[in-house]
């Protein structure tokens, strides 16, 4: 364990520990977030009425439209001089989700993540191949520096370039891949097609997250990289990755419970549910400085499990995702919302507001396909405006999601009307 003082903590004193961070940042949020102090008088909610640890349900939650309607930084508890980097991730229309970090909050995440490079196996020694991708994405500098915390050799070569990965992989002697699932996938099948042995290589195990997977795949890529192949979890709103991550027993993801307190709700009633119940997880951030969380709903569904861990770890564990309660896809590690591509085709005009996304998986790559009911006008115009058209939707929707998308440009009235909630997405992958 990189911090057995923290990792393996009697429950007691965590609870302990637990109670008196939930404190300090319903303090801090209280007085330095104009949105939670009128959110806690609202409730009734003073500072001082929190008692216990199970005075956490009478706290308000935290969604991700709030984080929209605080655009971009009008969440942060502290002043802009003291953030010292921001990240984003998707919204659900055109402007991201922004999150800041202290340097604090840096070190503490880098902590985190050096918890779970070392859940890993790794260590000093190790080369660790971070091929999440950098940049507003929390994935690659995110493991970057907790692996470096841990004292590894990291090569931060980043998503993409498959070639070069698997080169870099044999001659820097890479020990531990960090990516997505799918992408490692892509990865065996490319080491497999081009003779190269990885089964008998350095590498020995993948911490593999950042969209949902299944045990097959852990199976299949357990196989075919000759690896340990380990689930890692987190949301940048909550930080990014290392919320949790698998210990070497692979029955569940331990939660970082001295950072975060998880629940899990009803999603209909917002109800708190007791462990073993399936739901939707919430997290309340209670070690971080620049954006702390009260309650926030993921919209992930999974399941808390507080029985003992062989590994001694005493941080609760959570079941792999099984699904959300919102719409938002993941195709290649990119957060998709149906309506960011809507808003594109609002504001491209030309098409009707109906369209279908078909989202399918071949080899290990997902495909996206965006069907796009054109005007009656616009259909019996000459192809070359069509083909301009199809162009035009392709640049954007690459520019606002930042994946490529086929374009079908479908006549008036061909993609099924429904009666009660439009069924926009069709999924064909199977994990
Ligand atoms: O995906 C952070 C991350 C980076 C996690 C690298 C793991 C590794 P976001 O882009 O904000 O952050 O997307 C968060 O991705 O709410 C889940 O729906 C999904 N997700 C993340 N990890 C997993 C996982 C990063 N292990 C959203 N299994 C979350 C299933 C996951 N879904």
């Amino acid at each position: 364990m990189f911090n057995p003082e923290m990792e393996a903590m009697p429950r007691e004193q965590l609870r302990q520990l637990q109670f008196e961070r939930l404190k300090k940042t319903v303090e801090g949020v209280y007085n330095n977030v104009p949105f939670y102090t009128e959110k806690l008088r609202e409730k009734g909610i003073e500072p001082g009425d929190i008692k216990s640890l199970d005075d956490l349900k009478l706290l308000p939650f935290t969604v991700k439209q709030d984080l929209r309607d605080n655009y971009p930084f009008g969440l942060f508890a502290i002043p802009m001089d003291d953030v010292v980097r921001v990240h984003a991730s998707s919204g659900t229309t055109g402007k991201p989700t922004v999150v800041g970090y202290t340097q604090n909050d840096i070190d503490g995440w880098a902590e985190l993540i050096a918890r779970c490079v070392a859940m890993a196996g790794g260590g000093k020694g190790d080369v660790v191949q971070v091929a999440y991708g950098y940049g507003l994405f929390t994935g690659g500098l995110g493991l970057h520096y907790g692996a470096e915390r841990l004292g590894a050799t990291v090569i931060p070569i980043s998503g993409g370039n498959t070639k070069r990965q698997l080169m870099l992989m044999q001659d820097f002697g890479t020990s531990i891949l960090c990516c997505t699932p799918s992408y490692a996938l892509f990865l065996a099948e490319e080491a497999r097609e081009n003779g190269i042995d990885l089964v008998n290589s350095k590498l020995k195990a993948g911490i593999f997250g950042a969209e949902p997977w299944s045990e097959n795949m852990r199976k299949e890529l357990e196989k075919g990289l000759g690896i340990k192949a380990l689930n890692i979890y987190g949301l940048s709103e909550i930080m990014g990755p290392g919320v949790s991550m698998e210990c070497e027993c692979q029955c569940g993801m331990h939660i970082m419970e001295d950072y975060f307190i998880p629940e899990i709700i009803d999603p209909e009633t917002g109800e708190p549910l007791p462990y073993g119940s399936k739901g939707e997880l919430v997290f309340t951030t209670i070690s971080k400085e620049a954006f702390p969380l009260l309650r926030y709903r993921t919209r992930d569904i999974s399941v808390l499990r507080e029985e003992k861990c062989e590994c001694g770890r005493t941080f609760v564990r959570m079941e792999r995702v099984m699904g959300r309660t919102d719409d938002m896809l993941i195709i290649r590690g990119v957060n998709v919302f149906p309506s960011q591509i809507e808003s594109v085709l609002l504001d491209i005009g030309d098409t009707e507001p109906h369209y279908l996304l078909v989202v399918d998986r071949q080899g290990s790559l997902d495909n996206l396909e965006v069907w796009v009911e054109v005007s009656e006008k616009m259909f019996s115009d000459e192809i070359r405006k069509l083909e301009e058209l199809e162009k035009k939707l392709r640049h954007e929707i690459a520019s606002i999601l930042g994946i490529s998308a086929r374009i079908k440009l479908v006549e008036p009235k061909t993609i099924p009307r429904s009666e009660g909630k439009a069924k926009r997405v069709v999924d064909k992958r199977e994990l």
